[in-house]
């Protein structure tokens, strides 16, 4: 059977409205990021903010491929995967604006979002930090005996980092419901896979821990569900981890600080804008009659309006109270941790800036043989 036959096949054994929806979710991601990227140039935005511009048959694919009991987690580019597991696009802006009523309040922002209700554990800011975490979260899922399984994205460069290791070591000796999967964007920050991984076929570092592992299209929405799909089924009810390899690309650079041009072509990125995600499962679509170019600008309007609905909603939205700043952070017990750290508390300060007139001078040091002073010391 021929490619395009079993790419058919696959789009067939999903109901229309799914299909539509998917690429309506691709759809409003892409342009979720473009006027995030031009809100953070406004200085509406604090901290960094990296897009998934370009990933979003990786992102949607993926996130589809999840049921009712399944976690997922992920890295700091993890606005797609906000909105793909269904929080209110209000919601992501405002969490981008450090707005209260952001996701998480504003306590995040773009690096840290999380929508624990539904099942997403978070974006995290460390490279790798989220594989040991996720591997501590499908055991819990064992050790219940819950069913479901969790899924973890990381990127290409994040293989190379020892946490990446362990935790795939301890889900293989301990047979983990866990589903790694590398989103490889060809790039971690300016270098490329094949700079930095002695290894450049990153799903073959599987074999290290004897776990089933595959390699996908990740410009191709229906191969990555599919394969997500059939490796989740794995991980979730024969307790098998597997590691999944998505082939992507951002367009744009790692993040608003990068131009990202200085260490790749022009003519690589065009390469990739040709296979974009949007307009390859929009030809799926129009071969399947569900889309036309009149249906294509309803959706591309229909986006555009939700999304300024929420940079006007950000705008509208009241900041956090600084009084409040330590609330939400250290969950049930925040009230409790946040006293034993306050001012006087066994673990707290013990005086501040304001006291500092009451704290006895400190003793006057002898005076360094010359030319041994502060300015020789060179820091
Ligand atoms: C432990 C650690 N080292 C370095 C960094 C700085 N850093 C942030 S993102 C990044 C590149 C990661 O690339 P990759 O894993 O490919 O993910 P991508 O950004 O491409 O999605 C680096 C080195 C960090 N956040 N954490
Ligand atoms: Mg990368």
């Amino acid at each position: 059977m021929s490619t395009a036959q079993q790419s058919h096949q696959r789009t067939e054994s999903l109901p229309d409205d799914e299909l539509r929806r998917l690429y309506r979710l691709m759809a409003l991601i892409r342009r979720f990021e473009e006027r995030a990227e031009e809100q953070y140039t406004r200085d509406r935005i604090g901290g960094y903010l990296h897009n998934n511009i370009g990933e979003e048959a990786t992102v949607v694919g993926l996130v589809s491929a999840l049921q009712a009991d399944d976690y997922v987690i992920t890295s700091y580019r993890d606005h797609g995967v906000a909105l793909a597991v269904g929080a209110s696009t209000r919601a992501a802006m405002a969490e981008l604006f450090g707005k209260e009523t952001g996701m998480v309040h504003g306590r995040g922002g773009s690096m840290h979002m999380l929508d624990v209700q539904r099942h997403f554990l978070g974006g995290w800011g460390i490279v790798g930090g989220q594989v040991p975490i996720a591997a501590g979260a499908a055991l819990a899922l064992d050790y219940k005996d819950s069913p479901g399984a969790v899924m973890c994205m990381l990127g290409d460069a994040a293989v190379n980092i020892g946490a990446f290791h362990e935790s795939l070591n301890i889900a293989g000796v301990w047979n983990l419901p866990l589903l790694t999967v590398i989103t490889n964007n060809r790039y971690g920050m300016g270098t490329s896979v094949e700079r930095g991984s002695a290894e450049p076929e990153l799903y073959k570092r599987a074999a290290s821990y004897r776990m089933p592992a595959e390699r996908v299209d990740g410009q191709d929405l229906l191969a990555v569900r599919e394969a997500a799909v059939r490796l989740m089924r794995l991980a979730r009810d024969e307790r098998q981890p597997c590691v999944l390899e998505c082939l992507t690309y951002r367009y744009t650079g790692h993040s608003v600080a990068d131009p990202g041009k200085g260490y790749r072509t022009p003519e690589e990125i065009e390469s990739w804008k040709r296979r974009d995600p949007l307009i390859l499962f929009g030809q799926k679509l129009r071969e399947r009659g569900l889309l036309d170019d009149a249906a294509a600008q309803a959706v591309a309007a229909e986006v555009e309006q939700e999304v300024q609905d929420a940079i006007d909603f950000s705008l509208q939205s009241p900041d956090p109270d600084p009084a409040a700043l330590y609330q939400h952070m250290y969950g049930a017990e925040g009230d409790e941790q946040f006293a034993r750290m306050a001012i006087g508390a066994p673990y707290g300060e013990r005086s501040i800036a304001a006291d500092w007139s009451a704290t006895p001078a400190p003793p006057t040091l002898p005076s360094p043989p010359p030319g041994q002073g502060a300015g020789a010391r060179g820091n």
